[in-house]
């Protein structure tokens, strides 16, 4: 059993992660840069450690710091959280090589799923539908022509280091093909310091519906539902929900089956999200993530169960505290998540927060690391709170969020609260008919002034 876990992260990530070891009686050490000595997650914890200067690259995300914190502190464990670390193989494979447990899956399957082209290939083979494209990087370009006359244009090229829509390119017809598989390589290399791209069918209107898998180290695997997440922009997400209005029972308990099915052949540990593309009634595989996600509370809203507590149960050896058949989702649950932001540029809002009041009551949850007087400093993501609704029923759900957006108070600095009401009151979202491209289309009308 765990007694102390480092929180390898910083803002609303770290308080939910400290919450959890709190409620089992692990005591917490939080890190911090020197631009959060006054961040809630380092008032919360049992101890902190300073672990650099204010830019990620030389503190959050120093594996030599956060290593060298972990052995100062007598930590057990270490949960990376999101972003940061939480994605790189060599800090889980270092983390254990120092004699601490990454609370997170294995360093071999984090770099698996790291590896675009890798990763199809094993949801393939795992026996998930994945896109039609090309088997593998792109070598010939003869062979590609080949496959995408077969599949049919448009094609997408997509960098297998890429990840997150970075370095994707649409291919109209077959003569531009040639150009665009080169110069998609070269600004891959440049990028990510592998120049691979590999080729898909290109879905014009999906949906981004993902699955909440649990793993132990006992062969058991789980899935807690579906959430949807096309409401994005720019590749960041905006809204998400769970169920997503686009599924049946049927449809759920299929792709569900089929995940776990495929995880279970992986060995596959701890919690991770499988994505998929939906459109016409069909999934296909694009990515798998291995960390803990931002949205994961609306999961837990619908299922009732604590997944930080059951990734930190796992990686303690410890088994799954439910069976499939334990989880029954119940209601409908939404998240909108608030960014220090310009609401008409976009552009980051950083500075002195005046009054914080969170909503509340029956159904609302807020994770936040906010407080009155706090200052939301510039050298990081821009997300400084998460509105979490639960209700019986999708309509309820909507009705207690219109509610709970209306209670928030966040003076002094600009926010997203306004496009979150914008959004959630537009008919096409009430009727939860929208796909991926909804909401910059949305926001594209605005521009053409109207
Ligand atoms: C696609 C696609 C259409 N067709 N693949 C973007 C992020 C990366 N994870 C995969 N992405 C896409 N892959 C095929 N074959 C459209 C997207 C895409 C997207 C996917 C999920 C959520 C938002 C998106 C926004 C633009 C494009």
């Amino acid at each position: 059993m765990f007694e102390k876990v480092l929180i390898a992260n910083r803002g609303e990530i770290a308080l939910r992660i400290l919450r959890a070891c709190r409620e089992m009686g692990i005591s917490t050490v939080a890190v911090h840069s020197t631009a959060d000595t006054e961040a809630m997650h380092v008032r919360l914890a049992d101890e902190s450690v300073c672990i650099g200067p204010p830019a990620a690259k030389d503190s959050y995300l120093s594996i030599q710091a956060v290593l060298s914190a972990a052995a100062i502190s007598g930590a057990d464990a270490i949960h990376p959280g999101y972003g940061f670390l939480s994605e790189n193989a060599d800090f889980a494979q270092m983390v254990a090589e120092h004699g601490f447990t990454f609370i997170g899956p294995s360093a071999d399957h984090i770099r698996l799923m790291g590896d675009k082209v890798r990763a199809k290939a094993a949801a393939k083979e795992a026996g998930i539908p994945v896109v039609p494209g090309s088997d593998g990087a792109i070598d010939d370009i003869k062979e590609a022509a080949k496959v995408a006359k077969d599949i049919g244009y448009p094609v997408l090229i997509k960098a297998a280091s890429g990840g997150g829509g970075r370095g994707m390119k649409v291919v109209r017809n077959e003569a531009e093909l040639e150009s665009m598989v080169k110069m998609a390589q070269a600004e891959a290399a440049a990028a990510f310091g592998d120049g691979s791209v590999y080729m898909e069918k290109y879905l014009d209107k999906p949906r981004h519906i993902e699955i909440q898998i649990m793993a132990d180290t006992f062969g058991n695997v789980v899935h807690l539902g579906e959430r949807d997440c096309s409401l994005q922009r720019r590749h960041q997400k905006v809204l998400e929900e769970a169920p997503s209005p686009a599924l049946n029972s049927k449809q759920r308990a299929d792709i569900g089956a089929v995940t776990v099915a495929a995880i279970s052949k992986m060995g596959y540990q701890s919690a991770g999200t499988v994505e998929y593309l939906y459109e016409d009634g069909k999934f296909y595989f694009i990515e798998m993530n291995t960390r803990l996600q931002v949205e994961h509370p609306i999961t837990e809203a619908i299922t009732g169960i604590d997944i930080v507590r059951e990734m930190i149960r796992v990686a303690q050896g410890s088994k799954l505290s439910m069976t499939q058949d334990d989880i029954v989702l119940r209601g409908h649950s939404i998240e909108c998540r608030i960014n220090a932001e310009d609401p008409k540029t976009f552009a980051p809002s950083p500075g002195k927060v005046g009054v914080f009041h969170a909503p509340g009551g029956l159904g609302v949850r807020v994770d936040s690391a906010l407080y009155s007087g706090y200052t939301v400093p510039p050298h990081y993501d821009s997300m400084i709170a998460k509105l979490i609704v639960h209700g019986a029923s999708r309509n309820e759900c909507l009705m207690r969020l219109r509610r709970a957006l209306g209670e928030f108070v966040i003076d002094g600095i600009s926010t997203g609260i306004p496009l979150q009401q914008r959004i959630i009151g537009e008919k096409d979202f009430v009727d939860g008919s929208y796909d991926i491209h909804w909401l910059e289309d949305l926001m594209a009308a605005d521009l053409d002034g109207d």
